[in-house]
């Protein structure tokens, strides 16, 4: 009954100026304002213990948003404007731990949830719309939230580059900002080993440094830069930035890769693989042929010891192992991986990969945890309480769904943010190109494919996690201008109904995103300013049809046909055209007498 009241009410409250992101599930404004001033106060059960340190945190961030300190109180006396932290109490739905509740009205601000989660998420729709006002006041509002996944991953690689711990708490504050709970920390790779490990100290003294690092991939490929580089995380520092998540409710899911992708931890013990050959941790990218050997019983001893390590210092029930991109050439040629083959009884390397997938499972499942591995540890069968992340499109997830597996889409048609997110001439030069531009609008438009699921194996479906590879991100700054604001779109997939989902609507909702980001001094890309040209010449008329489109919202795209720049007197777009070739096309687009995005400027020519 409940439910059905909810969908009718969705409908018709779709328009309002809500601008949180992720949109909520449901939201319906009402006819009050809420002041926040000096006699404001925030209000708790002191009894209840979980709420002390929310309701602190939440007046340090009214403070540093608006310059007013709200003292944290127990039970405001009758009568005096507050806004009350409740947990437990007033709320009847107990169907999802993340869910909570917000009204604003003219006297109180309540967030309401039945756990601690719930009312931090709460507490960020609360922030959001405090932020994105241009005052202290809050638009009466009143919200019901829940998520649509429980998986909202973002994965950072730090062995390709290695950024400090400031930076990934800096990161870990947006994530919690977009109600996002699984940060994913690829800590070891080919090209650095970044945790420490107290039993082999070697790991980091050696396997965290490498001599140069290539700089592109494609056409240029020679090019390196002779500068040594590296770094890693002492354990203290993990532990830190554990707690630090933990406070802002995310899990954090290391990733130590195995069997490939590996030669930082070969370059360290060279009897780890299989020609037992001395290796330079690589400063160039790629799939390498250097993998642990699968035959050696020394690699699963090292491989235990290290992961007895990992999971002292992350609480995450689920532990990444990789899995992906393992070469087999080393295993057919050499005698210990072909002897276990023999053993073991298997037909190939292939089932020797599932071998050593499951070897390591099984050792962590006797710790308490259970593994994730990239799409390919499907191969050759798995454990049922393992999970698949899915990143060669989507249809690894879904066979692992057949097979009764939790996955994670992540699909590199969608959610790797080191590709480029717009049109490649006009972006800084780092990140891949493919033929297609990721835009934020295809990140957001991104929902699983469902059709042929049952309703139990949709809820297989954990969540969606998006991917920072960072072969070619060398900088903090090229990190966080791929990141922002495709990470708005990624947590608007993972948290909201998909029925709720409008491109429009979140891209007048992004542009409040936009300002806080100038606030924070986050480098976001600003891609969606752009304009996209469509051209279908006809060579025998020499003329051409010509459209515009930029994804910002409402665009204002203003053009020329005589070389010069556009301003705000030239040309204003409205439908496609057809004009007479050879031409130079410039345009932009505009806001309030200015302009916004970068001149994207084309010459047309006819071929003869
Ligand atoms: C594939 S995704 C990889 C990474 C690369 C990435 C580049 C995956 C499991 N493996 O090693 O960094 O492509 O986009």
């Amino acid at each position: 009954m409940t439910l059905f009241i909810l969908s009718s009410l969705i409908g018709i409250c779709q328009e309002n100026d809500n601008p949180i992101i992720p949109k909520p599930y449901f939201s319906k404004a009402l006819d009050a304002v809420f002041t926040i001033d000096n006699n404001t106060v925030i209000n708790i059960n002191d009894d209840v213990h979980e709420l002390k340190p929310v309701a602190i945190q939440l007046s340090d961030d009214i403070f540093i948003s608006k310059g007013i300190r709200l003292p944290v109180v127990n039970r405001a006396i009758k009568g005096q404007k507050s806004i009350d932290l409740l947990l437990g109490e007033k709320t009847a739905y107990v169907d999802n731990n993340e869910k909570y509740e917000l009204q604003v009205s003219e006297t109180d601000v309540f967030v309401t949830s039945q756990s601690t989660t719930g009312l931090f998420y709460g507490v960020q729709s609360l922030l959001q719309l405090l932020r994105n006002s241009p005052n202290n006041v809050i638009n009466g509002i009143k919200i019901i939230d829940k998520p649509l996944f429980r998986w909202r991953g973002l994965m950072l690689d730090v062995a390709r580059y290695y950024y400090p711990p400031e930076f990934i708490k800096k990161l870990l504050d947006q994530m919690a900002v977009y109600k996002l709970n699984k940060f994913h920390w690829h800590l070891t790779d080919d090209q650095g080993w970044r945790i420490e490990i107290k039993k082999y100290p070697e790991l980091t003294k050696k396997g965290a440094w490498r001599k140069q690092s290539q700089f592109a991939i494609g056409l240029d490929n020679n090019w390196i830069n002779k500068n040594p580089h590296g770094g890693y995380y002492t354990q203290d520092e993990i532990k830190d930035i554990v707690a630090y998540a933990k406070s802002k409710q995310i899990d954090i899911i290391p990733e130590i890769e195995m069997p490939g992708h590996a030669m930082a931890a070969l370059a360290t013990y060279p009897d780890l693989s299989c020609q037992k050959k001395s290796f330079e941790v690589p400063g160039t990218w790629g799939v390498k042929s250097e993998v642990f050997c699968a035959g050696d019983e020394k690699v699963f001893l090292f491989l235990e010891n290290v992961l007895s390590e990992v999971i002292d210092l992350f609480p995450s029930e689920i532990i990444h192992i990789g899995g992906d991109e393992c070469p087999k050439e080393r295993w057919k040629e050499c005698s210990k991986c072909q002897l276990r083959i023999k053993q073991q009884n298997l037909k190939n390397e292939h089932e020797l990969q599932s071998y050593f997938i499951k070897r390591v499972e099984k050792f962590l499942n006797s710790k308490g945890k259970s593994i994730i591995g990239w799409d390919e540890i499907l191969e050759g069968g798995l454990a049922p309480n393992a999970m698949v992340m899915s990143w060669r499109g989507t249809k690894g997830g879904i066979e692992a769904i057949k097979q009764g597996h939790q996955v994670v889409m992540s699909p590199n048609t969608f959610f790797y943010l080191d590709y480029y997110q717009g049109l490649p001439e006009l972006e800084p030069p780092y990140g891949r190109i493919r033929e297609k531009a990721f835009t934020i609008e295809n990140v957001y438009s991104y929902t699983p494919t469902i059709d042929n699921l049952s309703a139990d194996e949709v809820n297989l479906i954990a969540g969606i996690q998006a991917n920072v590879w960072t072969e070619l991100l060398h900088t903090q700054k090229s990190v966080e201008y791929m990141i922002f604001p495709r990470i708005a779109a990624v947590s608007e997939v993972a948290w909201t109904q998909p029925n709720l989902k409008n491109w429009k609507d979140f891209s007048r909702r992004l542009e409040y995103e936009f300002v806080n980001y100038e606030k924070l001094g986050i480098n976001y890309a600003k891609s969606i300013y752009d304009v996209w040209y469509t051209a279908t010449i006809d060579s025998t008329s020499s003329k051409a049809r010509i459209s515009l489109e930029a994804y910002n919202y409402k665009p204002e795209i203003r053009y020329t046909l005589d070389g010069t720049e556009p301003t705000i007197y030239s040309k204003l777009y409205s439908h496609p055209f057809l004009i007479n070739l050879p031409l130079t096309l410039k345009a932009a687009t505009f806001r309030e007498g200015k302009r916004i995005g970068k001149v994207n400027s084309r010459s047309f020519v006819i071929f003869e």
